[in-house]
């Protein structure tokens, strides 16, 4: 799908969208060496048992490489489409897939339905939303590996999320309809972070990585016209609970 409308449209509806051939052969090349390189030197935070080792540092420790990721050409008409220059990068992290790996059924942001309710609370508040671009380094071929949604997921909220009983949570995500898509080495798939979905392997030995960049919808930009200076992000939310 080229036309950006409808892009933007599928994205809001389905809640995922793949772009295809985000980067290059050679931009795989570079990002995939450079995420191993990584492992090589340890610098992964860990290894969950679900078979996902995740790198948060990789965007400080090598700009070079992973900053172009950010905003990335080939995506930005999606991300600028859906947020303009309220569109704040919230967090980078590449993701190994050392040995078999079927993930966890989650959310990348667990809080939005909790978040939604509390901002009607209050006559100021917005509903915050995320946006995450997964750039895939790897053909995930049917027979190698996908990445699963559970269908709409992203438009009604799932049962079992607050509290959190993870057991019921994920027998929910298994029962439901799902899109299964098979996203090959080069491509983006950009969704809406509080949709539930499962990454996996379905040959235990392929080489299977990833780059995740969220965004967040920030109304208060740094670049919004203001009197005085920002103080930035860390320790300024006083009711927040942090
Ligand atoms: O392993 C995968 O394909 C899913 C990665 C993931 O959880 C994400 O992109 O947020």
């Amino acid at each position: 799908m080229n036309d950006i409308d409808g892009q933007l449209d599928e994205l809001e509806r389905v809640g995922f969208v793949v772009v295809e051939g985000a980067l290059s052969a050679e931009e795989v090349e570079i990002v995939r060496t450079r995420v191993d390189y990584a492992r090589q030197q340890g610098w992964e935070e860990g290894l969950n048992a679900v078979g996902n080792m995740w790198f948060d540092t990789l965007l400080d420790r090598e700009p070079e490489t992973f900053a172009p990721l950010v905003g990335h050409k080939s995506i930005r008409p999606i991300l600028e489409g859906m947020m303009g220059p309220q569109c704040q990068l919230r967090s980078h992290r590449a993701h190994i897939n050392p040995g078999p790996y079927l993930q966890e059924w989650h959310m990348d942001f667990y809080g939005y339905w909790e978040e939604q309710r509390k901002a009607q609370n209050y006559r100021f508040a917005m509903t915050p939303i995320g946006i995450n671009t997964t750039f895939y380094l790897q053909d995930n071929d049917p027979g190698e590996g996908h990445l699963k949604f559970v269908k709409e997921g992203h438009k009604a909220e799932p049962p079992h999320l607050y509290p959190m009983d993870r057991p019921k949570f994920e027998a929910w995500c298994d029962a439901q309809p799902h899109d299964v898509l098979h996203p090959k080495a080069g491509d983006c798939v950009v969704f809406i972070s509080h949709i539930p979905h499962q990454g996996a392997k379905e040959r235990d030995d392929m080489d299977r990585s990833n780059v995740v960049c969220h965004y967040q919808v920030t109304p208060m930009h740094e670049g919004a016209s203001f009197v005085s200076l920002s103080r930035g992000y860390a320790g300024t939310f006083p009711f927040a609970g942090v």
